[in-house]
This record gives C-alpha cells, sequence and structure tokens, in this order.
C-alpha cells in the first residue's frame, strides 16, 4: 500500500495533528474533533492507533475478497503482528522482564463464537491462534506453555520473536529495570527505537479492531505483546473477552487500549457494551467507561492512559481515553482510511 513513515517524533506528531492532512497513501489524519460519530460516514472498520491504518486496510482487501468478517478482523491484525518495526505486537514485541516475549490475543465474533490466547510464545500471529482456538477446541482461552504447545500442534512455525533490536531494549531496561508505563508511546511512527515511537523502551500497546458487514453483523480481535517487560505471567486486559474487547450481536463492539490493569479492574468494554445496549451511543459509552476509571481509581491513575474505542451495529463510532494522545483508524464503507484523534477526560 506504500505507506509512508511518519518522520517526526511523537512531540512532533502531536503537536502539528490538526494540520497535519494526507500523510501516507490513501489515509489521512484528521483534526481533533469532540465527537468521534460526527466525523463522516458511517464505519466499517475502526482500530486502535494510528497504526491501525494499514491494518483496517488489510482487513477491508480481506472483506473484499469474499472473507467473512472473522477474515478480516484476523488478516488487519496480522499486519502489526508482523511488523519489525512495532515492537508491540507480535514478532519483535519487547520482551518480559526474563527476556521471552509472549503474546496475548483474543478474536470474536457476534454469535458467541470466541477464542483466546495469553502468555503465547514463540508464534508470530497470536490472533490466528486464537482463531484456532476458537474453531477447533471446546475451549475459549488457552495459556502459556499448553498455548504455545498447541500453536505447534497445528502447525503455526516456531518462530525466536526477540528481535536483537529488543533484546538490545531489555538488556539496557535491566541496568535500571525502572518500570514505568509512558502515556501514549503507541502514537507517532512506525519507526524503530525512536523515543515516542511504538516501541518506546517502556512501551506498552495493542491493537484492537472492530469490523462490520453491511447487515450490522460483527467481529473484532485484539492482539498485544503487552507490556514491555512486564512480570513474568502478567496477562493485560488485551486478551481477556469483556476487557480487551467485547462484541455483542444486535449492539455493537468495543474494544481497550493502554495499561490493561486499569481496564480489567473495570471488565471495561463489557461495560462499553452494556452502556450500549441501554441506549448510550458509542461515544458515551466510551465517556462513562473513562470517567468510572477515573472516579474509582482517583489518583492512582495519574499519568495512565487508557482508551476505549466502540463500533455500534449501524456504524456509528466512539472513542475517548484519559489522557490526551489515544488516536485510531476509521475506514468507511468506500474503503477510506482516516486516523482520528480522540477526546480525553484529562488535559494532560
Ligand atoms: C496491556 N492493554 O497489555 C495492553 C497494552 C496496550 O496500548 O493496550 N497498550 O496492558
Amino acid at each position: 500500500m506504500g505507506y509512508s513513515r511518519m518522520q517526526n517524533g511523537r512531540r512532533g506528531f502531536l503537536g502539528g495533528m490538526a494540520s497535519i492532512v494526507g500523510i501516507g497513501a490513501g489515509w489521512a489524519v484528521a483534526p481533533a474533533r469532540a465527537f468521534a460519530q460526527a466525523a463522516g460516514p458511517r464505519a466499517t472498520i475502526v482500530s486502535t492507533w494510528d497504526f491501525g491504518a494499514p491494518a483496517n486496510d488489510a482487513a477491508f482487501a480481506a472483506g473484499r475478497a469474499g472473507g467473512s468478517l472473522i477474515d478480516m478482523v484476523e488478516a488487519g491484525v496480522k499486519v502489526p503482528e508482523a511488523d519489525p518495526n512495532n515492537h508491540s505486537v507480535g514478532y519483535s514485541g519487547y520482551p518480559d522482564r526474563d527476556g521471552h516475549v509472549t503474546l496475548d490475543a483474543v478474536i470474536m465474533d457476534d454469535a458467541g463464537g470466541v477464542g483466546a490466547v495469553a502468555a503465547l510464545e514463540d508464534t508470530v500471529h497470536a490472533i490466528s491462534v486464537a482463531r484456532a482456538v476458537m474453531e477447533h477446541t471446546p475451549h475459549t482461552f488457552l495459556v502459556g506453555e499448553g498455548a504455545t504447545r498447541f500453536a505447534r500442534d497445528r502447525g503455526f512455525p516456531r518462530v525466536n520473536l526477540l528481535t536483537p533490536e529488543a533484546e538490545k531494549a531489555w538488556r539496557d531496561w535491566l541496568k535500571t529495570q525502572n518500570y514505568r508505563p509512558v502515556a501514549n508511546s503507541e502514537t507517532g511512527t512506525y519507526g524503530a527505537g525512536r523515543p515516542g515511537t511504538p516501541g518506546g523502551a517502556l512501551d506498552h500497546d495493542t491493537i484492537g479492531m472492530l469490523a462490520r458487514d453491511a447487515q450490522g453483523r460483527m467481529a473484532g480481535a485484539c492482539t498485544t505483546s503487552g507490556m514491555a517487560f512486564k512480570m513474568r505471567g502478567r496477562v493485560g486486559d488485551s486478551p481477556q473477552v469483556g476487557s480487551g474487547l467485547y462484541v455483542e450481536r444486535g449492539v455493537g463492539g468495543a474494544t481497550s487500549t493502554g495499561l490493561g490493569e486499569e481496564v480489567t479492574r473495570t471488565v471495561g468494554t463489557a461495560r462499553v457494551v452494556a452502556s450500549m445496549r441501554h441506549g448510550m451511543s458509542p461515544q458515551a459509552a466510551c465517556e462513562e467507561a473513562a470517567r468510572h476509571i477515573a472516579s474509582l481509581r482517583g489518583d492512582a491513575i495519574k499519568g495512565v492512559q487508557v482508551g476505549f474505542l466502540a463500533m455500534d451495529t449501524a456504524g456509528r463510532i466512539g472513542a475517548f481515553c484519559l489522557l490526551p494522545g489515544f488516536t485510531y483508524a476509521v475506514t468507511d464503507a468506500s474503503g477510506r482510511t482516516r486516523v482520528e484523534k480522540a477526546p480525553s477526560l484529562f488535559k494532560a
């Protein structure tokens, strides 16, 4: 698709957000808007962060080629999973404290189909393993060694996910072992290793994607390598149904990103979808879930980012975050993809 990689760092990217238009081939960074659903034609695919744009395009292409909604979200999130420049999803993800890259993923349709993996190792496409859990086991969730063994049994190739660059970042981190997630380190560029790019030394990062068809059927996927240098065995919100992702037939879906513990505590995306079920717009529902975290946690979430992204069966979208800087990619029915900036609860 020939996406140009933006050369400016996070500061420049965010600072210039309102004026940047037409970056890359076929997608643009739009000015911030108070409400996402004011942003134009109804959506067919949405995903988290700016790197969701090429993922959305891959999902759209899969749909145009006749794929199902599950095919679409799988194809979409496989893009960052395989991207060696994205250090927070899949291949080249930053490892845990012990040097192991471990992946979390979930895939879900709107008819009760769910598959998830957590702490998966040596496998690039965690989302495809999650799909295999959904389609080829009586279970919904496999973790750790069992998930990795299942991946081998299903023929997923064994791949060392720890690239020399990620290993170096880990070894550098070992010198201080200072663990402090940085808000919005996901956004900006696909560049490797520059401060503020996805995969910054203290990065935490995820792609969550929702897709819908003309009949309002929906599916979603969420995949991540979780928080860089996390404790071994730590599982975030991303692979947990109702936290990182939730999809409900006749209502819509939601996905989350940011510091997973804050979403897991509140079962955030189940909450967003429940609010939509009871009549809230996707935007109001995302705002309510973020405000709930803030009121529950008070000072404990100072400096912490959480972002919610939702879409209902009619293609109305909502996005809201705790801190400024959460971006998301939206693809309309014609296949045009744009990147939007979500409104936030706090100013900084
Ligand atoms: C996690 N929620 O593992 C994920 C990380 C993330 O943007 O979404 N970062 O906590």
